[in-house]
């Protein structure tokens, strides 16, 4: 039976860069979280007899909101719910399932990277048709029926077992529990050379995943170690945890030093590679070098056609604004379109389904390509691992061969986290304030040739987004990049991004710190960190 239960408006819930964020104590508010999926259902349009994705990355309050999630798809017309059992599903995974099962569109709780636990954070984020995240026009739509909202539907009963495979059924409609590996593992064997990888870890060849007790644990395990033939004990951290064993799963270098200071040893294993909280995001470690997510794009795209899912080239690249420029100059030499789009995954999927690109990636640890519509962290170890089964170089010898053939873009994002929000807008206001007559102005060697806030127009439906990011740029093509996170919980965090081009390279073996020493220095000049913030020092350099 549907019951209509009466609420109220909260102010508080409209997406941020990738759905809605919040601490668990939060989402606990009454009616909270069920506010959020009623206006999601909403704004999604008719759901008559539709199916629909469910699944998240495992952290605590996951099964109550899943099982709440089902009833109310129940009580407002959906035929089917698709869940992962135990309500498990990687969001690379669920973007699959959406799309290889016709849904009409997905629902992901998850907040990814940022800590779990019952004073941690949750999410929810909702995926179109196309598999790929909610775009502007969604989450806005989304984001206004949160305003009005005074009633959701709920279906009485509870919701059935999600932790056996197989079909029930809740009212009119088929709650199917799915294995949350098997679609996602079949996907990546018609990507990959599964049998080159093989033969490369059956020559010696060692690695190691850190799952960070997050969701990528299972699809590691059997991807890895039973399909790949890896050792057991390849896939480190690989229980899926409600509070992720304590930990931040965030595969960058503090949150990942572990695993990074394994590789670094002479004796440590020749790749390691660790994954986020619900699998999108990736880390790629060589044994004595730390691989930048936007380098890694880089080598990905000018090596992509040795993998057999994309033997016939790819046809373009796209990566946020702030990831470095590293790609594009793999698209110049090749001939391919490069599209610079705003940070979120959501402003890639236009250019996937127009066919436009092929290989996406962020600064942020994301890497992925038209095989989904979201970032896919395992997808990209199997990448690099297949052109290594290739190439039969080391990671260092791939890397530092492509810094000799296009160059290196020293890059460096420093993050200073919970900062005082009002101080974060005053930041970047007086920055915009100033935009206007910094071309021209000399800091040391460095001389401002553009200043601008970036917006985009999507080509493809048009739709424009503004105020993406303050960027200058100086004359030789070194930029600083100003922008304020859209995936925190507490506070604003402040996100700069710096990078230099060097050609030369005698100079590709210096430190980046080093290589960008003036510029590092230059942001904090510009951007008057230190001066509005209180802080001398970024929390967290990736
Ligand atoms: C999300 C988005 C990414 C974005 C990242 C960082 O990643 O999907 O597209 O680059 O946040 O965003 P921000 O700089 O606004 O914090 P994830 O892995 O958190 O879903």
């Amino acid at each position: 039976m549907i019951e209509t239960i009466a609420t109220q408006p909260y102010d508080d819930q409209k997406p941020g860069t990738s759905g809605l964020r919040k601490k668990v104590a939060h989402f606990k508010k009454p009616h909270y979280a069920a506010n959020f999926v009623q206006a999601i259902f909403d704004a999604a349009g008719s759901s008559d007899g539709a199916s629909l994705v469910i699944g998240g990355d495992g952290r605590f309050y996951n099964r109550e909101v899943i099982l709440t999630a089902i009833r109310m798809a129940a009580a407002n017309g959906y035929g089917r719910v698709i869940v992962g059992r135990d309500g498990i599903l990687s969001t690379p995974a669920a973007s699959h399932l959406i799309r290889k099962r016709g849904a009409s569109g997905g629902i992901i709780l998850s907040a990814s990277h940022n800590p779990g636990g019952p004073k941690g954070d949750f999410g929810i984020k909702y995926n179109i048709a196309n598999g790929g995240p909610a775009p502007e026009a969604v989450t806005e739509a989304i984001f206004e029926k949160t305003q009005t909202i005074s009633r959701y539907r709920v279906w009485t009963e509870t919701a059935p077992n999600i932790s056996h495979v197989g079909e029930t059924r809740l009212g009119d409609m088929v709650v199917e529990v799915v294995d949350p590996v098997a679609d996602y593992a079949e996907l990546m064997e018609t990507l990959f050379d599964f049998g080159k990888i093989r033969e490369l870890i059956a020559s010696g060849f060692t690695l190691r995943f850190d799952a960070m007790h997050a969701v990528t644990g299972p699809y590691a395990r059997e991807i890895i170690e039973n399909r790949l033939g890896a050792p057991a004990g390849t896939v480190i951290n690989g229980e899926p945890k409600e509070d992720f064993g304590g930990g931040h799963p965030d595969p960058n270098a503090v949150h990942a030093a572990g695993l990074i200071d394994q590789l670094m040893a002479p004796d440590g294993p020749d790749f390691g590679a660790a994954s986020d909280g619900d699998g999108d995001r990736n880390l790629i470690v060589g044994k004595g070098i730390l691989v930048t997510p936007s380098d890694s794009l880089a080598i990905l795209a000018a090596n992509a056609h040795l993998a057999p899912g994309y033997a016939k080239g790819i046809v373009g690249i796209a990566r946020s604004m702030p990831t470095s420029q590293a790609a594009d100059r793999v698209a110049k030499q090749r001939g391919v379109a490069l599209y610079e789009t705003p940070t979120g995954w959501k402003f890639f999927g236009t250019l996937l389904d127009a066919g436009k690109v092929t290989i996406c990636g962020e600064e942020s640890a994301g890497t992925g390509s038209d095989h989904v519509r979201e970032k896919d962290g395992l997808w990209a170890v199997l990448l690099w691992l297949n052109i290594l089964a290739e190439r039969r170089e080391s990671v260092k010898a791939v890397v530092e061969g492509h810094w000799a053939e296009f160059g290196r873009t020293f890059y460096q994002r420093h993050d200073y986290e919970e900062i005082d929000a009002r101080a974060a807008r005053g930041l970047m206001e007086s920055l915009h304030d100033r935009l206007a007559s910094m071309a021209g102005q000399r800091f040391g060697t460095l001389v401002v040739s553009e200043a601008d806030d970036f917006s985009y127009k999507d080509p493809i439906d048009g739709s424009v987004a503004t105020g993406q990011g303050v960027r200058i740029v100086f004359s030789g093509g070194s930029r600083i990049v100003y922008r304020l996170s859209g995936t925190g919980t507490k506070g604003a965090t402040l996100r700069v991004y710096i990078e230099r081009y060097e050609p030369d390279p005698a100079k590709h073996a210096r430190q980046t710190k080093e290589a960008l020493a003036e510029l590092i220095d230059t942001a904090d000049v510009i951007g008057e960190i230190k001066k509005r913030t209180g802080r001398s020092d970024p929390d967290v350099i990736t």
